[in-house]
């Protein structure tokens, strides 16, 4: 006996993404809907070897569905997760509009599964910003080792981030360097992408920081530590699919860069791939389409007493997004809405 699962966003980068790792990963599906805003309607999305026309969001029956995975950004979110919700049907939600609500957890499965469990309160749990599910996948075996202190993280974050969009600007702005009267204007990002770096990911706030690097530092704290201290620098790099990361930690506890390997080798999620060689690490075009969280050019820091760097890449769309929140739906169901 399975699950009636519902996709919401199911036409999006994501949502596509969603339906293929559910899937993949032979998530027990009794019944699955397809879901989509009215522009897309009719639409076809694959779901293993089969195919589902989308369905209207705004008029759809969430009574008697047991998990919906939405990803549908904030604005959508605010009016169907809570009708689903209040249905009965548990919410695993990719936009940011409930991550920093205390009555909704915010979980990476390998970090902390336990929290799940307060799904209840709302009968929603959150699904973290892709630039930090996957740093958090790599720190929290260092984080129980030698405990961390502070964080401080560059990030190379690819177009996909900004949906289908960002990434038809990186295509077109590319044909137009060479086209003459193909030349595409910046619109979905606020300066050229093709063959430059943008240093601005998110609105910008008070501080000076933006949205994207506020996020890093707040979510980091919900799901792994409200002690460790995390800055970060967040910029958008013309590559379709993969975000990087240059991460340096500094624990409290000495740890040698050969141990951190050794612990990260053997961490959930995690595949290190590390000699010191040429291309002996990894990088975004070889992590496209795979579940792990590559770690590479694990080193020393020796400007600081507890200091380690290393380079983290993830497939955006699968950790970042869609297969955390199918994790999350298998957590679910292992520890609460068990089925069969
Ligand atoms: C980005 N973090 O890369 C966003 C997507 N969630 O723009």
């Amino acid at each position: 006996m399975g699950y009636r699962v519902v996709v919401a966003g199911a036409t999006g980068n994501v949502g596509r993404e969603m339906l293929n790792i559910l899937a993949e990963r032979e998530f027990p599906v009794d019944e699955i809907v397809a879901l989509a805003s009215r522009k897309s309607l009719g639409s076809e999305c694959s779901f293993g070897d089969r195919t589902l026309k989308t369905k209207d969001l705004d008029t759809f029956d969430f009574t008697g569905w047991d998990i919906a995975l939405f990803a549908v950004g904030s604005e959508a979110t605010a009016i169907y997760a809570p009708r689903a919700a209040k249905a009965g049907c548990v919410v695993i939600d990719n936009s940011s509009l409930y991550r920093y609500d205390p009555d909704v957890p915010l979980v990476v499965p390998e970090v902390n599964p336990e929290a799940v469990l307060g799904y209840s309160k709302k009968n929603i749990i959150a699904n973290p910003n892709c630039s930090t599910a996957q740093m958090v996948v790599a720190l929290k075996p260092l984080h129980d080792r030698a405990t961390i202190k502070r964080v401080v993280v560059s990030t190379y974050q690819s177009v996909s981030g900004a949906g289908k969009e960002g990434m038809d600007e990186l295509w077109d702005q590319t044909k137009g360097m060479y086209v003459p009267g193909q030349e595409r204007a910046p619109k979905k990002f606020t300066k050229q992408i093709a063959f430059n770096v943008i240093p601005h990911i998110d609105k910008f706030l008070d501080s000076g920081e933006t949205k994207e690097e506020w996020k890093m530092v707040a979510e980091t704290k919900k799901i792994l530590d409200t002690r460790i201290k995390v800055t970060a620098t967040c910029v958008r790099v013309p590559v379709f699919v993969g975000h990087s990361e240059a991460i340096n930690i500094e624990f409290e506890n000495f740890l040698d860069e050969d141990e951190a390997r050794d612990i990260l080798r053997e961490a959930p999620g995690v595949m290190v791939i590390d000699k010191r060689e040429d291309g002996g690490y990894v990088t975004p075009v070889e992590c496209v389409g795979d579940y792990a969280t590559f770690i590479s050019r694990i080193r020393q820091d020796s400007t600081i007493d507890n200091g380690i760097n290393l380079w983290c890449v993830s497939d955006n769309l699968r950790k970042g997004a869609a297969l955390n929140a199918v994790q999350i739906a298998e957590t679910l169901g292992n520890r609460v809405l068990k089925k069969g």
